[in-house]
């Protein structure tokens, strides 16, 4: 007995204007050029809806840019953002499963603002987050050191950093918003002594390297999703750079001691068989970087389609 075909919202997102290295924005096209969503489609049997588009946004984007509260373009990433949100929100609201392909982790504040408001109205529940990344990205504008604000985004979704203005991430209401209780990090192994505090006056629950090294990667995803709670939608946000540069040298911040290839998968695996996954984003490759390795930047994009494929239930029998 087939199960009926997956509806999946694809948004293409080549976009890099939270942080300051070119080259993220071309992920998109290298991931799907590398077949991703051919796969999705033949193999995996999902139906496909937006995908012939990668977004530019350069409509949105202003001409000048000058900082705020320190934040980097932070009209052009409110702006991008906020259109990314309304596209996610439309898949996710349809009943998608929705698949995010950054551009940098600037971008989540999109897509978890879509995905958290689609679900409160479609379903009248509150979505968990699951973070896997080798950084915790919740610096408010005021602890972050480098106003880049794919440094950020968890600060603005979580509402512990806030705007009055419209322009500069103001759009984001409440019902965009995650609680600090659905929120889990995994793979965490680069955090600044700003979000270390943060992270522990909200007692957000986090996964270190250093935890994952202890009890192992299937004891940490058991504990991870017994605190989300069953049958909680699930957004999962994965920062490529969670993978050791061994597995994703092209990024723009790696950080040595991450998770080998076969535990971001399991990772992954993990969350597909709870069966409550609604939304995906894979972010921060960057196949510009690393391209002059004797693989280049075919091993990160290879990488990220593996991780997707197994988000989305290819491995699981
Ligand atoms: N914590 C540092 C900052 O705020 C570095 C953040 C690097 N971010 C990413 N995303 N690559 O995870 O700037
Ligand atoms: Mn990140
Ligand atoms: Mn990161
Ligand atoms: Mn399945």
């Amino acid at each position: 007995f087939l199960s009926q075909p997956q509806d999946l919202g694809i948004v293409a997102v080549g976009f890099s204007g939270g942080q300051p290295k070119p080259g993220v924005d071309a992920a998109p096209a290298a991931l799907i050029e590398s077949g991703l969503l051919t796969q999705l489609r033949d193999d995996l049997g999902y139906r496909l809806h937006g995908h012939d588009a990668v977004h530019s946004f350069s409509d949105v984007v202003p001409a000048q840019d000058p900082p705020h509260r320190g934040m980097k373009n932070p009209r052009a990433v409110s702006a991008v953002t906020r259109r990314i949100a309304e596209q996610v929100y439309r898949h996710a609201k349809e009943g998608r499963l929705v698949l995010t392909l950054g551009g940098d982790h600037s971008i989540a504040i999109g897509t978890i603002a879509g995905t958290a408001k689609a679900t409160r109205e479609r379903i009248g529940r509150d979505i968990a987050v699951i973070w896997v990344d080798a950084h915790a990205d919740i610096n408010t504008p005021e602890t972050s050191g480098s106003g880049n604000v794919h440094g950020m985004p968890v600060s603005f979704l979580t509402g512990l950093a806030r705007d009055d203005k419209e322009e500069f991430f103001g759009w984001l209401t409440d019902e965009h918003r995650v609680s600090v209780k659905k929120l889990v990090y995994i793979g965490l192994r680069d955090v600044d002594a700003g979000e270390k505090r943060i992270l522990r006056e909200n007692g957000i629950k986090a996964f270190s390297m250093f935890d994952i090294d202890k009890h192992g990667i299937g004891r940490v995803m058991e504990m991870a999703l017994a605190h989300i709670g069953n049958d909680t939608p699930i957004h999962l946000s994965f920062d490529v750079d969670a993978l050791d540069p061994m597995w994703a040298p092209s990024t723009g911040t790696p950080v040595r001691g991450g998770l080998t290839l076969r535990e971001g998968d399991f990772i992954c695996e993990s969350v597909h068989q709870t069966g409550s996954l609604v939304a995906v984003d894979l972010v921060e490759v960057n196949p510009r970087l690393a391209a002059d390795t004797d693989l280049g930047a075919h091993e990160t994009v290879r990488a990220g389609c593996s991780l997707v494929r197994c988000a989305l239930g290819e491995s699981l029998l």
